[in-house]
């Protein structure tokens, strides 16, 4: 079932084309939709039987999300994608726009139909120009044929959909700093709630999905909930795509069913590189906890098991493999800069406490490490969880909870003996 839903071009020559979409039925199911005038209760319907649940990282259920949007509300409702992919070890969103930017654009087109939206916009990542000019490429073609525009199949239903490309910064990804910055103004988070659904875009309703989400759609609305509810397990619905990094020997995207154990997915990226053994995983993207190699052995990938069995989250599907020579110690140091760098600095906990952890945590690494240091991390993280605007303090703070709790004699030997226990 490899490569079945978002990379289902992958292996067709000239994949982003309008064409080659065309080939395998592409936009067929827009069309349905539209022509035969499917209500949006079954739509939402089948969403919900799919299992499909948010591709960004919080996995919550698209269908449930997209009843939220108020359906007899008649002034201006806006559509979103977030395809603002910055996180560590995230890689996914840029290679569906790569190989399949109609399936986005199909499966955007059928959420606006079924929740009453004129207007949409994905919001693009601003360090990956090549895909931004592809998505833009594949924008004008399902224009000029139709698929986009005003009064789609000679019905009354119309959609326009314009790509924005952002700035590089990680915090435009959390959704409400997305919106602010799609409205012109510097990306910082809101508070929620109110949720998008009530107040988004110029303070209209607006449904937020990520990429992987909406290119999902089309399959689920061709093939029937039920049919992508198949593809994985129970409470996990669909395949995922995976993006393994790290020391594996063949890093890269991969589209599988959910509830595919570790192991496997492991071997399809080549296995732990040099012959090494596994030390740790980091499974769903910088912001998820850090699971040793034996109990991340036993883990399918799915949302209940990566909870239950790794303690840790399937996050956004992004998986960092770390062999037995990483100095765990420098790996967390390099990963507190990055939240401190990326805090937008609109609440005090995060904005100083992510300096506060990685300067800490960055002179136990230079082997200048204090006694009472792992206490004082152990502290500051636990004062910035759950005190701050939006999500980027849990995630500075979860590394360094799981770090610690999991390979706490390797801080211990750096603090004592001022370098790592590897070289000793
Ligand atoms: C209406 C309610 N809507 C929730 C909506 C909400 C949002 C979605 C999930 O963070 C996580 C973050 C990263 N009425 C609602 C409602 N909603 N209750 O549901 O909301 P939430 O707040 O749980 O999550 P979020 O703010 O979307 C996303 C984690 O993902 N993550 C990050 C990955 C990074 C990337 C990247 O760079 N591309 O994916 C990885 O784990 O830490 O916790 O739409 O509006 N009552
Ligand atoms: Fe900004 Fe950090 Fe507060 Fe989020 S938690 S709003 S990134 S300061």
């Amino acid at each position: 079932m490899a490569n079945e839903v978002c990379f289902r071009t992958l292996d067709l020559p000239n994949p982003a084309s309008l064409e080659t979409y065309r080939s395998i039925g592409g936009y067929e199911t827009l069309k349905r939709i539209v022509t035969e005038k499917v209500p949006a209760t079954e739509i939402i319907n089948q969403v919900k039987i799919s299992g499909l649940r948010g591709r960004g990282g919080a996995g919550f259920p698209t269908g449930l999300k997209w009843s939220f949007m108020p359906r007899y509300y008649d002034g201006e409702k806006y559509l979103v994608c977030n395809s603002d992919e910055g996180e560590p070890g995230t890689f996914k969103d840029r290679d569906i726009i790569r190989y399949n930017p109609h399936q986005v654009i199909e499966g955007m087109a059928i959420a606006a139909y079924t929740m009453g939206v004129r207007t949409g916009y994905n919001y693009i990542h601003g360090e990956i120009w090549a895909e931004y000019q592809i998505f833009e490429r594949a924008l004008e073609e399902a224009r000029a044929a139709g698929f986009l525009g005003e009064n789609l199949f000679g019905t009354n239903f119309s959609f326009n959909l314009f790509a924005h490309h952002g700035y590089g910064a990680y915090i435009c990804g959390e959704e409400t700093a997305l919106i602010e910055s799609i409205e012109g103004k510097k990306g910082q988070p809101r508070f929620k709630p109110p949720f998008p659904a009530s107040y988004g875009v110029f303070g209209k309703p607006t449904n937020v999905n990520n990429t992987e989400s909406y290119a999902s759609i089309p399959y689920i609305m061709q093939h029937g909930g039920q049919a992508f509810q198949d593809l994985g397990v129970p409470n996990s619905g669909g395949t995922k795509i995976f993006s393994v990094s790290g020391h594996v020997e063949k890093p890269g995207n991969f589209e599988i069913g959910m509830g595919t154990p570790f192991p496997d997915l492991l071997a399809l990226a080549g296995g732990v590189w040099k012959g090494r053994k596994l030390k740790a995983v980091i499974p769903g993207g910088s912001s998820t906890a850090v699971v040793p190699a034996d109990m991340m052995m036993q883990c399918t990938m799915d949302y209940d098991s990566i909870s239950k069995v790794g303690k840790s989250s399937l996050g956004a599907g992004s998986v960092i493999v770390m062999d037995e020579s990483t100095d765990m110690v420098k790996a967390l140091s390099r990963l507190s800069y990055f939240y401190y760098e990326e805090s937008c600095g609109q609440c005090t906990p995060c904005r100083e406490g992510t300096g506060w952890l990685w300067r800490v945590v960055r002179r136990i690494a230079e082997g200048k490490g204090r006694p009472e240091d792992l206490e004082l991390l152990t502290d500051v993280s636990n004062n910035i969880s759950g005190r701050t605007i939006c999500a980027l303090g849990d995630a500075a703070a979860t590394p360094v909870i799981s770090f610690i709790k999991h390979f706490r004699p390797e801080f211990e030997y750096y603090i004592e003996h001022g370098r790592s226990m590897l070289a000793a």
